[in-house]
């Protein structure tokens, strides 16, 4: 750290540059797209008009701020897992003025036997699977939890809204490419495992996990998952908890199979990602931000 910070609650350099993006106001756009991987970041930038701002903080986090079809976007790889989301969201809210549109373009496991790797899930909302500490703590402050080792939250929506444009923008780009390129798979769930292992129900002979059957109590308690990551539910638990500010959609491509045991091929990665990252923006520039400020789009019941 270089610069000198005030404000231990909320802490900004003198400019106002926020603590772990290291952005300041002006630098971040109100349409965001947001990934894992940096080199993800760097390939869909280059189908940016113009790139004004470019920057890369010490904590992991990669800000590229420019134009698409003429409108500002910024495109923000932040690394994995739910505390980098909380970051991301946290300190872009804080340096954006007016609302925010975000759609996060990642890649997850499959839980079903309709998305195979190559397919992209567009989630309609998401929830988490958090390993319960007290379960594997010696002396559990929550009796009533001591028992389950893994705890499993309700759920979060999507913004309709972006959801269909994304979806749209993903199906026309997807639409007769070679066989195992797609298809498109929406309506379901996403989870957000706290780990990439444990909460994810990966068997590790070389930890203490008791967790060969989280997948299928997540899948009992809600059956209609069909992604595994680490990101997009937190996403939209922060949305919705950001007093309307905020609006999210996510897809991922499905890398890990995990009914059937495999994983996406390095050519597919090749083909599937530059079109979903493509994409993604269609959609992100399609995004009413106006109409927002309205009232937001919910899913109808
Ligand atoms: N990811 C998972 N689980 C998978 C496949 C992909 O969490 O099975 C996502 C989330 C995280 C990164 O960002 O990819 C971990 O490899």
């Amino acid at each position: 750290m270089k610069e000198t910070l005030t404000n231990a609650n909320f802490p900004q350099d003198a400019e106002g540059h926020v603590y772990h993006i290291n952005v300041k106001r002006g630098q971040v756009a109100n349409r965001i797209l947001t990934v894992g991987d940096h080199h993800r970041a760097r390939a869909i930038a280059k189908h940016l008009d113009q790139i004004d701002f470019e920057r890369s903080s010490q904590r992991g986090f990669l800000t590229i701020t420019g134009r698409y079809k003429g409108i500002p976007v910024s495109i923000m790889a932040i690394g994995m897992g739910n505390c980098m989301m909380d970051f991301f969201v946290r300190e872009s809210r804080a340096v954006v003025d007016g609302d925010i549109a975000i759609i996060r373009f990642g890649s997850c496991g499959s839980l079903t036997a309709r998305a195979p790797p190559g397919s992209v899930i567009v989630p309609k909302a998401g929830y988490c699977i958090r390993r319960n500490l007290d379960y594997f703590c010696d002396t559990p402050l929550n009796p009533a939890l001591a028992d389950t080792p893994y705890l499993i939250s309700g759920t979060f929506p999507a913004d309709a809204g972006i959801t269909e444009l994304l979806e749209t923008t993903l199906k026309a780009a997807l639409e007769g490419q070679q066989a195992d390129v797609g298809p498109v798979i929406t309506g379901g769930l996403n989870a957000d495992g706290c780990s990439f292992y444990s909460a994810q129900g990966r068997q590790d002979p070389q930890f203490w996990d008791d967790n060969q059957d989280v997948i299928k109590t997540a899948l009992a308690t809600h059956p209609t998952t069909d992604a595994l990551e680490m990101e997009t539910s937190m996403l939209f638990h922060l949305a919705q908890c950001a007093k309307g500010t905020v609006r999210a959609a996510g897809c991922m491509q499905v890398f890990a199979d995990r009914v059937n045991n495999g994983f996406i091929r390095p050519e597919i990665v090749k083909i599937l990602e530059p079109l979903v990252g493509k994409a993604v923006l269609d959609a992100l520039v399609l995004v009413d931000l106006e109409a927002m400020n309205e009232a937001g789009t919910v899913w109808e019941q």
